[in-house]
């Protein structure tokens, strides 16, 4: 494992996009395990380029590279890391943290954390062969937080806040530097071995706060309508199974979904 550190940067996926930029294809490999981490970053990405708020001090943002011939689905290796930070989340704050499918990590009914996933295509075959693991966690509550993000995005720490003046002491980086170890142990632990990887969907699964709740599909291809059903089921797949009011079933492998309130 390489790990990199940043005071700032634009996003930690871009930078290690750009490293794959300047390699050939056939030398991918030699960024397997890379880790770009930075304090702030000036252009946190989400999905469908939504922006993620990182602001310095509170959480932690950084980018996993891990390269392996053919990935078929990188929907997988977000569940994974999902199940990975849940469990550095229990280990070093001994809180249970639910997921809401496909990336998002809750504690306290808040999100604290968002996972965005991309392929590296390789052009010459035109196979995944490796993805960029894209890890946004809050452990601090951030006062400045802007209005409309504070209804849906939390804290591991909420009782901590930021701009207090223990944060950025010694102690809390060093509660940060073994949380960023423990989910990259997780994360290795589980995506080197297949076997872990199955074990860690069953964990999403259970850790799933959807299941058996009413949920609204909004679908991110084709402008589709948005829908109301039933979350039942995550695939081995970790894709969302659901159930429509008219009885038919339906297997999602991405959208955007909230819980009926
Ligand atoms: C995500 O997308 O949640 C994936 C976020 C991945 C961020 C990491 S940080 C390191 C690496 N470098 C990057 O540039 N990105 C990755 P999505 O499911 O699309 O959710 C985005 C939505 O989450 C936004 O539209 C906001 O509503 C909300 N959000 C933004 N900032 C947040 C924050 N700090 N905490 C909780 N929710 C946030």
């Amino acid at each position: 494992m390489n790990i990199e550190f940043f005071d700032t940067i634009d996003s930690t996926n871009l930078e290690a996009k750009r490293r794959f930029e300047t390699l050939d294809s056939n030398d991918y490999e030699k960024l397997h395990k890379t880790v770009i981490v930075s304090e702030t970053q000036t252009s946190g990405r989400g999905r469908l380029n939504r922006k993620f708020y990182s602001p310095p001090k509170n959480g932690l943002y950084f980018s996993v590279v891990y390269c392996k011939k053919n990935i078929k689905s990188p929907g997988i290796i977000t569940a994974n890391a999902a199940v990975a930070v849940c469990r550095a989340i229990k280990s070093i704050f001994s809180i249970d943290a639910k997921i809401k499918w496909v990336n998002d990590v809750f504690v306290n009914g808040k999100k604290v954390c968002g996972i965005l996933t991309e392929g590296i295509v390789n052009t010459a075959t035109k196979t995944i062969d490796a993805v960029i693991i894209g890890i946004g966690v809050n452990i601090y509550a951030d006062k400045s937080m802007p209005d409309d993000l504070k209804e849906k995005a939390g804290a591991i720490n909420k009782n901590a806040i930021s701009n207090s003046s223990t944060i950025g002491t010694h102690n809390e980086e060093k509660i940060k530097r073994n949380f960023l170890n423990c989910i990259l142990d997780n994360i290795f632990e589980i995506l080197d071995n297949d076997t872990k990887q199955m074990l860690a969907i069953q964990e999403y699964k259970e850790r799933s706060m959807l299941l058996g709740k009413k949920i609204i599909v909004f679908p991110i291809i084709n402008n589709a309508k948005s829908y109301l059903c039933t979350a039942i089921d995550i695939t081995e797949n970790a894709e969302l199974v659901v159930l429509l009011d008219n009885g038919t079933k339906k297997t999602l492998d991405s959208g955007e979904v909230s819980i009926k309130t």
